[in-house]
């Protein structure tokens, strides 16, 4: 036996003691004291940039389940909060981002004290973590982040970032250098606060392929992780290119860097095997409708994803846990994954 973090052993290359497991959005809507403290709280933004509540809410879902990661709870929008993009979050309607025009990106400066709450709810959920747990810090990817920042919100599908990436090719790599820059900063004091791992959430990267691919998602996302390694080479990475195809998720994993690449649902899981996982370990890919639906049709393909991967792997979904989930079912995942292989 060993004590160590079975989190850090898979990112580390090392047999963990159990398949670690934890859920994207594992802190949210679903909990009914998620919904409490937010009725209280007002909303969103008062939640994640109050440190006793963020930390309160980072917790939550540890309380309930045998997590073996707590994830920071902010959001990948804080980013361009601090670069002063007006950030509101509209009952019903999600995130709402000032947009980013031709005009004020000259105007972007990153201002650390805007998300210092951030750094001291890390303080305090690092302080409160039981030692066999990691806590993960995050970032939204460059090319997601600025989907956000210039699209205002995801109702159109990005349609005018994309539009960047043929008609605006300089500007949209001025705005994508711009967030490195500011990633590279928010990471690195995520580090210094505490965070033992770092997720990069790409969660639009499908939106692009092949050569935009890799001049919006993957040099970026290199040039980020170099960045961070160099300061902190103890520190794990993992990356998430969201359902990009097979070819660009295979060089993303080969190119970027990172420690560990998180896959959608939608994934092929041989293909993932062969092709991925004999670079890198890899994180995911519960379908989250199955993690609604509970029972045998869960159990049964978590039981394919780890008679795929064994015991290297990082158990998870394929993206977020969605608001209709019925705790007990995560409950009953957590507990199959920490039986499995024992
Ligand atoms: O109470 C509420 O209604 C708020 C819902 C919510 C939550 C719980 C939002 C708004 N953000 C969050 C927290 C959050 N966001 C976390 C916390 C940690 C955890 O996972 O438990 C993380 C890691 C994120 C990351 C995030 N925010 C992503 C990347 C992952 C993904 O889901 O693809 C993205 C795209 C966002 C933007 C965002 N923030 C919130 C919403 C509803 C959205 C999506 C908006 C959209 O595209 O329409």
């Amino acid at each position: 036996m060993n004590n160590r973090k079975p989190m850090l052993d898979v990112l580390q290359g090392r047999e963990p003691a159990h398949i670690p497991v934890w859920l994207m959005r594992q802190a949210g809507r679903y909990l009914p004291e998620y919904r409490s403290l937010r009725a209280t709280a007002g909303s969103f933004l008062t939640m994640a940039l109050t440190p006793a509540l963020a930390t309160e809410i980072t917790l939550q879902p540890l309380h309930r389940f045998d997590l073996d990661a707590a994830i920071l709870f902010a959001d990948i929008l804080l980013v361009p909060m601090a670069l002063g993009s007006n950030l509101e979050f509209r009952e019903g309607e999600g995130p709402v981002l000032q947009t980013t025009t031709t005009n004020n990106i000259d105007n972007l400066k990153y201002d650390p004290e805007k998300v210092g709450s951030v750094f001291e709810a890390i303080r305090r959920v690092k302080a409160a973590l039981p030692a066999p747990k990691t806590l993960i810090g995050f970032c939204g990817a460059p090319w997601t982040v600025a989907c956000y920042m210039i699209d205002g919100n995801s109702k159109n599908n990005f349609a005018v970032a994309k539009s960047w990436v043929k008609e605006q090719p300089q500007l949209l790599q001025q705005l994508i250098e711009v967030l490195i820059d500011a990633s590279e900063n928010y990471l690195s004091s995520q580090i210094e606060a505490g965070a033992e791992v770092l997720q990069i959430f790409d969660s639009w990267a499908g939106l692009i392929a092949g050569d935009d691919f890799h001049s919006y998602v993957i040099a970026p996302t290199r040039e980020l992780v170099s960045r961070i390694k160099r300061k902190y080479p103890h520190i794990p990475l993992i990356g998430f290119p969201r359902e990009a195809n097979e070819s660009d998720y295979a060089a993303y994993i080969r190119e970027t860097g990172v420690d560990a690449m998180s896959i959608d649902h939608g994934l092929d899981l041989q293909f993932a095997k062969r092709d991925l996982q004999i670079i890198k370990p890899l994180q995911g890919n519960l379908d989250p409708a199955l993690l609604v639906q509970g029972g045998i049709a869960m159990t049964d393909q978590l039981n394919v994803i780890f008679s795929t991967f064994g015991k290297k792997h990082i158990a998870n979904l394929g993206h977020g846990v969605v608001p209709q989930t019925p705790p007990d079912h995560v409950a009953q995942m957590v507990e199959h994954i920490h039986r499995f292989g024992i």
